[in-house]
């Protein structure tokens, strides 16, 4: 079959996926999506209709010069972001008070700071410091002592090339004095966390969201910067007399506006394919955990889908994705790969993921995935479910979450793990026959599917339906009578309801 007519023929076999779904790939992408779509293996949110025109350049791209312009000139973090670099990681942290750091320590808080440059191309950690404060909110972060020294030791060593503070958010006064004194970029969590997002974005709904997650950053940074500066502003058709802040304030909302819009335009292609995926039927399954703790890992494994590629990164997985799985009654249900969390950062950040996160999460099960071998897991597991918390999510479901400590392979002999997490590794399999067996139960829980069994006529209507509508998990004869087939089947009630009026109201009707 050629390939445009095999396209359009996959097309019109999957009414699941809308024309209004199409989102710009070239043709190669799209055959490989429906191509999974017809082996009914995977597919992603973003998915595209073989029918539409590349969509045209965002108009988003063209605002960008001339609104980050004079910002990239002021802060050398935002000038030189995309470089390569050689990073001194300096953490600070409250030695005392109720700003201390709870359930996890400054050393571990360094190296997810490490973590994180190492996930960014071409960036390495070249020396990192743990610097005790008394509060964040001094003019210059550090005390005067501290300060020399950082300043010393970043103006000696020729290979630093940048400083990450990792603390939430540098307050603009702080970032520039910094930036002044040691005459490098000065990254935070929050530019830091940009970065990476922006690296591993790539789908248009995934790089709509970062382009609206880095919105916040600016707000704060350019309040403040030219102060009193006017700027005659007619030529860019915004009206005159307004002062350059104002101008770009202006600026920053017309564009969050934009973004805003267009991926509510693509929420609500969500929201068609998640009640279509309802209308079929397919239990949904969202995996959820702390950024590298193997979601992605722990479905590949499940699903022994070759494609998907875990990695050892922080944020690989920035895409909501979907993959099949056939539970051991052959019910098939779809597993969500999400975006993880993480602590510490403003959350106006993940705000936009987040939305995209609510949506994959009204699923009939959740997934918590947690790395057993993570000296951090207690504080990474408190953040999990901090944030599951905020969201507006079915108490039912909250209650059922299975939590699953996967990395078991990596775990020091005696470590005790709490009993109510089920101990799974990914590499070598242990445990993941008990998670499905687990994993069913609970799909039949939250869902009112039942295990029922059924007589038919061996090779009737009947016997289609089932196999077509419902899950068929065994097949028996009748011992009484050898036209007839016992079918053991997995089905919900309104599907059962519906059973009965095609072939028992029905045919009663017709007799
Ligand atoms: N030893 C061991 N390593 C694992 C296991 N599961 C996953 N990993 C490794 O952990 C790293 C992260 O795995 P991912 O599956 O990408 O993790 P994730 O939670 O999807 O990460 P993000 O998408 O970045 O949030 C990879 O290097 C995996 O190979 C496991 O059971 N044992
Ligand atoms: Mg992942």
């Amino acid at each position: 079959m050629k390939l445009t007519k095999f396209v359009s023929f996959a097309w019109r076999c999957l009414p699941r996926i809308s024309s209004a779904e199409c989102r710009n790939l070239d043709f190669r992408v799209h055959k490989t999506i429906l191509l999974n779509l017809l082996r009914n293996r995977d597919y992603s949110y973003n998915q595209i209709c073989p029918y539409c025109k590349k969509t045209e350049n965002s108009e988003l791209d063209e605002d960008e010069d001339e609104i980050f312009k004079d910002l990239k000139n002021k802060l050398r973090s935002v000038r030189l972001a995309q470089d390569p670099h050689q990073v001194f990681v300096i953490q600070p942290y409250i030695k005392w008070g109720p700003k201390m750091l709870k359930n996890t320590t400054p050393q571990l808080q360094l190296e997810e700071a490490e973590a994180l440059v190492s996930t960014l191309p071409q960036w390495k950690v070249v020396s990192s410091l743990l610097v005790p404060l008394t509060s964040f909110d001094k003019a210059t972060l550090f005390s005067k002592g501290h300060l020399e020294n950082i300043v010393q030791k970043t103006r000696s060593q020729q290979t630093i090339s940048s400083v990450f503070v990792n603390v939430k958010s540098l307050q603009l006064h702080q970032h520039l004095l910094l930036e002044e004194m040691l005459q490098v970029p000065v990254f935070d969590r929050h530019s830091i966390v940009i970065n990476i997002f922006k690296n591993h974005a790539k789908t248009k709904e995934a790089k709509l969201q970062v382009a609206l997650a880095e919105i916040p950053y600016f707000w704060t940074r350019i309040k403040g910067i030219n102060e009193g500066e006017v700027f005659q502003v007619s030529n860019v058709g915004i009206g005159s007399g307004q002062t350059f802040e104002e101008t770009r304030i202006q600026i920053l909302r017309e564009r969050e506006r934009k973004i805003k819009a267009e991926i509510n335009k693509l929420r609500e292609n969500r929201q068609l394919l998640r009640s279509k995926r309802k209308g079929k039927e397919f239990p949904t399954v969202a995996v959820v955990g702390y950024t590298n703790a193997g979601k992605t890992s722990l479905i590949k494994a499940l699903t022994n889908e070759a494609a998907l590629k875990p990695e050892n990164k922080l944020f690989a997985t920035l895409d909501v994705t979907l993959h099949a799985v056939v539970l051991p009654t052959n019910v098939k249900v779809l597993l969500v790969d999400t975006i993880g969390f993480i602590s510490n950062i403003p959350s106006n950040l993940l705000e936009p993921f987040v939305v995209t996160l609510e949506d994959a999460l009204w699923a009939d099960v959740i997934i918590h995935v947690q790395d057993l071998s993570h000296p951090d897991r207690k504080a990474q597991e408190q953040t999990v479910l901090s944030t599951l918390r905020t969201l507006e999510l079915p108490q039912n479901l909250l209650n059922s979450i299975i939590t699953v400590g996967n990395k078991v392979d990596k775990i020091e002999e005696g470590q005790e793990i709490p009993e109510d997490i089920l101990q799974v590794s990914c590499v070598d399999g242990r445990g993941l026959k008990d998670l499905m067996n687990i994993l069913e139960k609970q799909v039949y829980k939250n869902t009112g599917l039942k295990k029922i069994k059924i007589k038919v006529p061996n090779g009737g209507d009947e016997y289609r339906w089932l196999y077509k509508e419902a899950a068929v998990f065994s097949v028996e004869e009748d011992d009484k009578n050898p036209q007839f087939l016992i079918l053991g089947v997995a089905i919900s009630h309104a599907k059962l309801e519906k059973f009965k009026y095609e072939f028992i109201v029905k045919a009663s009707k017709m007799k």
